[in-house]
């Protein structure tokens, strides 16, 4: 029999996306689930979702004290229970079209396949050369502690098994960048398997609607996921941006690095 797979999409304040993803989704590909993690969307996100009626589309709402793209994955991943997971945005810019080629490497047994953007520059030369430079120094770190990488770590558009990566995410929730945005590089960083990975080259797409939550706390957040010379360079850039670090990591001012947070989605 054929793995059961949930698409998994983070989503804040996508309410002018958020059924015609749905739909598409639906259309294209009958047997998948569709999984909405929403971040208590100030919008009509949720109402538009409930009134299509469809089983086989969810929306999570989640705890607003626990706000975090990451979180919101993560937990989606947690809670999607099926075979297999596709991690994707809801705004178009990862083509459906790769959602079928990510589902057959699952079902051929690959762990994790990667959607690998081939034209970065799209987003822009200043926000494509810096995923260039991040990609750059997160694989070389990654290799650094002897874990595995891929080409495209900063990708938002990935599958994988649940039954790998579940474990993976509640054992380590205290570690990760939960408000962070790069959860594929987490996932490699906590993984102490041998996984194999593959992956599927798209061409990423321009958003349609809306604007992009991304802001400088995000970049931030990125730097300051990749161990002990990360949260330094995250302090240097909070500092030359004026972002106020200690509101994001406040525990960092009384305890060193390390702070305990609850896994919610621990069974
Ligand atoms: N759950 C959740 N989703 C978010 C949050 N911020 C952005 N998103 C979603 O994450 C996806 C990518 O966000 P987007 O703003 O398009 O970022 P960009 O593509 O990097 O510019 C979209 O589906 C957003 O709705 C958040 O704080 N929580
Ligand atoms: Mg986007």
């Amino acid at each position: 029999m054929a793995g059961t797979c949930t698409i998994v999409i983070p989503t804040y304040d996508e309410e002018k996306n958020i059924v015609r993803m749905a739909k598409a989704i639906r259309e294209a590909y009958p047997d998948f689930n569709v999984l909405f993690m929403d971040d208590n969307s100030k919008d009509d996100s949720r109402e538009l979702i409930e009134a299509l009626g469809d089983p086989k589309v969810r929306i999570f709402v989640r705890d607003p004290d626990e706000r975090g793209l990451a979180a919101s994955v993560m937990q989606g991943i947690c809670i999607c229970g099926t075979d297999y997971f596709i991690n994707m945005d809801c705004d178009f810019q990862h083509p459906l079209s790769t959602l079928g080629p990510i589902y057959e490497k699952l079902e051929a047994g690959d762990d994790l396949v990667v959607g690998t953007r081939t034209n970065r520059m799209i987003m822009g030369f200043r926000r494509g050369l810096g995923s260039w430079v991040f990609n750059f120094w997160y694989a070389l770190e990654l290799r650094l502690h002897g874990k595995q990488t891929t080409t495209d770590l900063m990708s938002g558009l990935f599958g994988g098994r649940t039954d790998v990566f579940k474990p993976i995410i509640e054992d380590n929730w205290d570690d990760m960048e939960l408000t962070g945005w790069k959860v594929l590089a987490d996932l490699l960083k906590h993984s102490d398997r041998k996984l194999k990975i593959s992956k599927v080259d798209y061409l990423f797409e321009e958003r349609e609607v809306g604007d992009s939550h991304l802001d400088e706390k995000v970049v931030v957040k990125t730097f300051h996921q990749m161990w002990g010379f990360g949260k330094l360079l995250a302090r240097f850039y909070s500092r030359i941006k004026g972002v106020d670090y200690y509101a994001i990591y406040p525990a960092e001012r009384r305890r060193g690095l390390t702070y305990p947070r609850r896994c919610p989605c621990a069974s």
